[in-house]
Formats: structure tokens, C-alpha cells, sequence
């Protein structure tokens, strides 16, 4: 038995201050995880009151690298640190942390390699959301789980735990130049899937914080990014 973390948590923030503290003040009481955060060049403070609330680690990038380079810097991280399983939720206190404890026993349990979190399915919560965000979710999750060739409820969800061999897979890589932004998580949970590993959902909650912002989203561009590994994956354009 080794007293080290099990489970790093990725979280990726771009000006996030007065959120991030948040963020990690929810953090599961149990030192078999630890949160490591990616500033991404924030200009705000996020990366000091990330240190202040607790934070394993912050990663810092002078510019702004986009939220897959923040979510791959961190995830290297992790293996660097020989975690056995990485974890990711957002910044921006969509996500309630302390469901990972939840989501960590049903990998463990389940003996699956991937658990994707899903605001839709049975026991799944999402509050405040935006006009339109719903049907956005829902229909990019049914044209993904098509693409993919599995029903995932939630897909475009950040909130994910996995086995970090997942991200040693010489068949996914990570560190392409196309995979920089919103496009990185939705590449390993389709390679996941199609790669054959053991890939489950477990209700989480998402919260908009409609008066503080919620989203770096900007537009078709940024929706077109969450969605084209599916169709590059699928018809072969990418790999
Ligand atoms: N590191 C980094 N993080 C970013 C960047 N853009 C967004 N983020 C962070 O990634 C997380 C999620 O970004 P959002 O733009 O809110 O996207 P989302 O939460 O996946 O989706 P919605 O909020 O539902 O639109 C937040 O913690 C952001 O701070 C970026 O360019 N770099
Ligand atoms: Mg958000």
C-alpha cells in the first residue's frame, strides 16, 4: 500500500477566479485524490486562488493554449505522477467534485476503464441551464452515440473519470494539433468506445452560473470543434 493519490482530477480554467476556489472547496475529503489545475493563461488570479483552495498542482501556461491543450498538459501530468486514474471536471463550478467519489466506486466496482458523467440519465440533476443548451446536448449526444456506435446520454458532459493506461494507448493520441480545444475530450471518449474498452455512465450534476458566465463557447466554430472528432474518427479523416 502506497499513501499516494489514486486519482488525479484535471481542471482546466481560463479565468476563473472566484470560481475555481469553489471548485476545489468541493473536492471529495479523501486523500485518495488530488485536483491538479491547468491555468491556461489566465489573467485574473485563477492560478493563485487555486494554490489558496488547495490544489495538488497548478500547471501554468504564459498563453493561452485552449482547453485541450489544458486538459493534455494536465492529463501528462498525472502520468507523469503515476496516477492510476485521471479525472476532469470543469473549472467554471459546473461540476460537483465530490461526485467523483461516486463515479470512482462504480469504475472500481464495475471494473470498467472509463465513466462518463451524464446530466440525462436516471438520477442525473442539471440546474439553471440556458435556453437551447438542452436540445443542443441532447441532439450532439444522439448524433455522437451514431457516430460512435453506443448510446452515451451526455456527451458533450466534461465531468469523466478513467484508467490513465487509456491515455497510453499508442492507437490514441492525444497530442495532435487539431485536438486543442473543445475537440480533446470528445476524441478519447470515441476512441475509448471504439477502441473496445469498457465505457459506463453514472447521473452527475451540472449547474449554469447564468450571472457569472458560464461558457467559453463562442458559436458554430466552437460547437463544430466539440463535434467533428466523431465524423473525422468515423469516416477515417483522423485518427
Ligand atoms: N485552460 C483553458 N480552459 C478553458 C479554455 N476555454 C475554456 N476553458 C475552461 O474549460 C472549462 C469548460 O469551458 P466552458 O467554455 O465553460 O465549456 P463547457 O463547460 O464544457 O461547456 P458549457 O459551459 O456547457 O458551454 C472551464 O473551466 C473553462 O475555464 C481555454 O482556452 N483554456
Ligand atoms: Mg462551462
Amino acid at each position: 500500500m502506497t499513501d499516494q493519490p489514486l486519482v488525479a482530477v484535471i481542471v482546466p480554467a481560463l479565468n476563473e477566479a472566484g470560481k475555481i476556489g469553489r471548485v476545489l472547496d468541493k473536492m471529495p475529503r479523501d486523500p485518495r485524490f488530488e485536483a491538479i489545475v491547468v491555468d491556461d493563461g489566465s489573467t485574473d488570479g485563477t492560478g493563485e486562488e487555486a494554490r489558496a483552495h488547495g490544489a495538488a498542482a497548478v500547471v501554468r501556461h504564459h498563453v493561452r493554449g485552449g482547453v485541450g491543450a489544458a486538459i493534455r498538459d494536465g492529463w501528462r501530468v498525472a502520468l507523469d505522477r503515476n496516477r492510476p486514474y485521471v479525472a476532469l471536471v470543469s473549472g467554471d463550478d459546473q461540476h460537483d467534485p465530490a461526485e467523483l467519489v461516486c463515479a470512482f466506486e462504480v469504475l472500481l466496482r464495475d471494473q470498467v476503464d472509463y465513466v462518463q458523467g451524464s446530466r440525462w440519465m436516471q438520477g442525473g440533476r442539471v440546474e439553471g441551464q440556458p435556453g437551447g443548451r438542452g436540445l443542443g446536448t441532447r441532439a450532439y449526444s444522439i448524433a455522437f452515440s451514431i457516430l460512435a456506435g453506443r448510446r452515451i446520454t451526455d456527451a458533450t458532459n466534461g465531468f469523466r473519470i478513467l484508467r490513465a493506461d487509456v491515455l497510453r494507448d499508442p492507437g490514441i493520441n492525444l497530442d495532435q494539433a487539431w485536438l486543442t480545444s473543445y475537440d480533446l475530450e470528445p476524441y478519447v471518449l470515441f476512441k475509448a468506445i471504439r477502441r473496445g474498452y469498457r465505457v459506463a455512465e453514472v447521473p452527475c450534476t451540472v449547474r449554469y452560473h447564468a450571472r457569472e458566465g458560464y461558457t467559453k463557447m463562442r458559436g458554430p466554430r466552437d460547437w463544430w470543434r466539440l463535434f467533428r472528432p466523431a465524423v473525422l474518427l468515423r469516416f477515417g479523416v483522423k485518427r
